[in-house]
């Protein structure tokens, strides 16, 4: 991370980044954008990702901030309420009106796949090399995902319900079709990832996904961005991204 940093500092004249924050400077950003990513142990991957990304979103002329959302303590991994977390501490930082939910292991390959907010909720990894470029499944919505402001208040962000791997995202999909959004995408040749792959040990998966997933329409009310609980461990502005270390609950 210090070798990227030592990088950024050069290249860019010292100009940009403090917590992750830039916009460009011959124009106006039409809205603030807030990419948010769910982390915890994975240094190797954020160097790598905050390496890569910055230069695209600076091509795209954006005003953004990249916060980093870390989960302390040995509570489960829950990856939904760490974004639902990241979009109310980015609301306290400024007006973003468009937020990105990105895992940190996702590299876009096409600079022309848009990191800002169309009118409805867009999916934006829906062509990964770990599946071959294809979309493994029709409303898969894991990796990278587009909400503006509005819409992801409309419903209720995430489920704070799903503690380990797997469902979440499946579980905002029927979040968005029973709002009447539809989901939208970008073509497969601009929609393309890289995923960085290491030898990390995965997160085990909900064993109660399959039931949760069932009643998702009901839960959507109260269970979200209305029912969010945590505590706030530390705030930091490092360079390329802005660290929030919380502490969750584990409850059902
Ligand atoms: C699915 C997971 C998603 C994940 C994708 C891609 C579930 C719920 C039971 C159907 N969904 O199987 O969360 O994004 O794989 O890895 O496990």
């Amino acid at each position: 991370m210090e070798d990227v940093e030592k990088q950024f500092s050069n290249s860019f004249g010292g100009t940009i980044f403090k917590g992750g924050y830039w916009k460009p400077g011959n124009c106006q950003a039409r809205v603030k954008m807030a990419l948010i990513i769910p982390f915890r142990d994975r240094y190797e991957q954020l160097s790598i990702f905050v390496h890569h990304i910055h230069p695209v979103l600076n091509r795209q002329n954006l005003e953004y901030r990249i916060f980093v959302i870390e989960e302390a303590g040995d509570t489960r991994f829950n990856r939904a309420m760490l974004f639902n977390i990241g979009f109310k501490e980015a609301l306290k930082f400024d007006h973003f009106e468009c937020f990105i939910f990105h895992d940190v292991d996702l590299i876009p390959e096409n600079d022309r796949n848009e990191y800002s907010c169309p009118s409805s909720p867009r999916h934006m990894s829906v062509a990964v090399d770990k599946f071959n470029y294809i979309l493994p499944y029709t409303n898969i919505f894991g990796g990278v995902g587009a909400f503006t402001r509005q819409h992801f208040e409309l419903v209720n962000g995430f489920s704070n319900k799903f503690w380990g791997w797997g469902g979440e995202d499946d579980d905002l999909f029927k979040r968005i079709n029973a709002k009447g959004l539809k989901l939208t995408r970008p073509s497969m040749q601009l929609g393309r990832y890289t995923m960085i792959r290491m030898f990390h040990k995965s997160a085990q998966p909900d064993e109660q996904r399959f039931e949760k997933l069932r009643d998702s329409s009901q839960r959507m009310n109260h269970d979200g961005l209305n029912s969010l609980k945590y505590t706030v461990e530390s705030i930091t502005e490092h360079l390329l991204y802005t660290l929030v270390t919380v502490n969750l609950e584990e409850a059902f």
